[in-house]
């Protein structure tokens, strides 16, 4: 029966499953840092390099409290998924070493050697390696998982299983609904109240948004991993996994692409609160929209090749079929980096780049830049030629405001 562990419980689950021995003293640490779940680093106390990962999933939302209940049946979608994208993209994701349906638990790799990426561009770390990776990984699940590739049949047994509507109405809410009105979750630096208060009005803006939203919640293109933020992603100079699949479920395929780039857009804005000298800080705002147009490329050479070398459905052979979906991929992307920027300003759930800057003040002015960025994001998805054109676009706002 489910009850939520504590350290002796995760010690003895550990041994009597096989993934310690009996008699190994384990040192058991409660490291939870995401928003929904409970994590422990479990380490043998004789080979420190011997260790996992422990995430059990609560029956709430564990930064909200009980006030905010979801079930546990999310775990089995992480641990699922994890399982599925180790099989399409070999390398990219911790193992998994047991997962336990009723307590809700996952063992897997420990990462510890690597940073979580929100955390190192926090810092000011450069990773060359990443727009390559995350492309390949992307590609990989969203065209191996789509019809373009999958028998029929299996695509939609595959959308059945993976129909995941208690995380799916959380995106729902906080990313393309609330920021748009005054919803009493909303959370927002009052300095920006003005802007913010500009956001509710716009109508132009909210109808672009009410059609991404219908995208979200109708187009069952690829399994998406559906929360693709830095949060999600451990990096080293050389590598990239990425984690924490829990709000997979089958939509657009541009959900995940525009997560990163949104966070991408999300760490240059921040970097006013972070590098003091304005000539490193440039530099660094640079290399992040350099890693954002390179993110878009790498991505869509590996969709590309594997849609020459690959792709199973018949009618997606007409020609000028490839081209239209790339268009509209592309535009996806760009309007879901839009929504997700936005949503961490305004929203309930923000990201520790900006809510890490102390000064409210400098703060804010990072936070306009993001608000700006978004809804360019949005509004200019269907009319710029190429990444290049976006990628001018933020750089002209990030440096007008810097
Ligand atoms: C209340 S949960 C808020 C956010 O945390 C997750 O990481 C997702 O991004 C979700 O929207
Ligand atoms: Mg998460």
């Amino acid at each position: 029966m489910y009850k939520p562990l504590d350290e002796f419980d995760v010690s003895h689950l550990l041994k009597e499953k096989g993934l310690f021995l009996k008699d190994e003293q384990l040192i058991v640490k409660e490291i939870s840092d995401g928003n929904l779940n409970v994590v422990f680093r479990v380490t043998s106390e004789s080979d420190k390099n011997k260790s996992v990962i422990l995430k059990q999933a609560l029956p709430y939302v564990r930064v909200i409290g009980e006030s905010m209940p979801l079930t546990l049946e999310r775990a089995g979608f992480e641990a699922e998924a994890l399982i599925l994208q180790a099989r399409l993209c070999p390398g990219s994701v911790p193992r998994v070493h047991y997962y336990d349906p009723e307590m809700a638990v996952i063992v897997m790799d420990d990462l510890s050697g690597y940073m979580l990426m929100r955390k190192g561009l926090i810092q000011g770390n450069k990773y060359p390696l990443f727009p390559r990776h995350i492309g390949k990984f992307m590609a990989y699940t969203l065209f191996l998982t789509s019809d373009l590739y999958m028998d029929p049949i299996e695509k939609k047994l595959l959308v059945k299983k993976y129909i995941n509507p208690e995380l799916c109405k959380i995106t729902e809410d906080l990313v393309f609904t609330e920021p748009y009105y005054n919803c009493p979750r909303n959370r927002y630096n009052p300095l920006i109240v003005e802007q913010v208060k500009l956001l509710w009005s716009d109508n132009a803006l909210r109808l672009e948004v009410a059609k991404l939203k219908e995208g979200f919640l109708t187009h069952a293109q690829s399994l998406v991993h559906g929360d693709l933020h830095t949060g999600s992603i451990f990096v080293t100079e050389s590598d990239t996994r990425v984690f924490d699949p829990e709000f997979s479920f089958y939509g657009p395929a541009g959900f995940d692409v525009g997560a990163v780039l949104a966070n991408l857009c999300l760490s240059c804005c921040s970097q006013i609160g972070h590098i003091n000298n304005e000539t490193l800080r440039k530099d660094y705002m640079i290399y992040l929209i350099n890693t954002f147009m390179k993110v878009w490329i790498c991505f869509q050479e590996d969709f590309s090749n594997l849609w020459d070398e690959r792709l199973a459905e018949f009618m997606s052979r007409t020609p000028g079929y490839k081209e239209y979906y790339m268009a509209r991929l592309f535009s996806d992307s760009l309007g879901y980096a839009g929504c997700k920027t936005i949503r961490r300003i305004v929203g309930l759930a923000h990201v520790a780049d900006l809510d890490s800057i102390e000064d409210v003040s400098v703060r804010s002015k990072g936070e306009l830049m993001a608000l700006q960025i978004g809804k360019e994001l949005i509004l200019k998805r269907n009319s710029v030629k190429n990444i290049m054109e976006m990628s001018d676009i933020i750089t002209s706002i990030v440096m007008k405001n810097d």
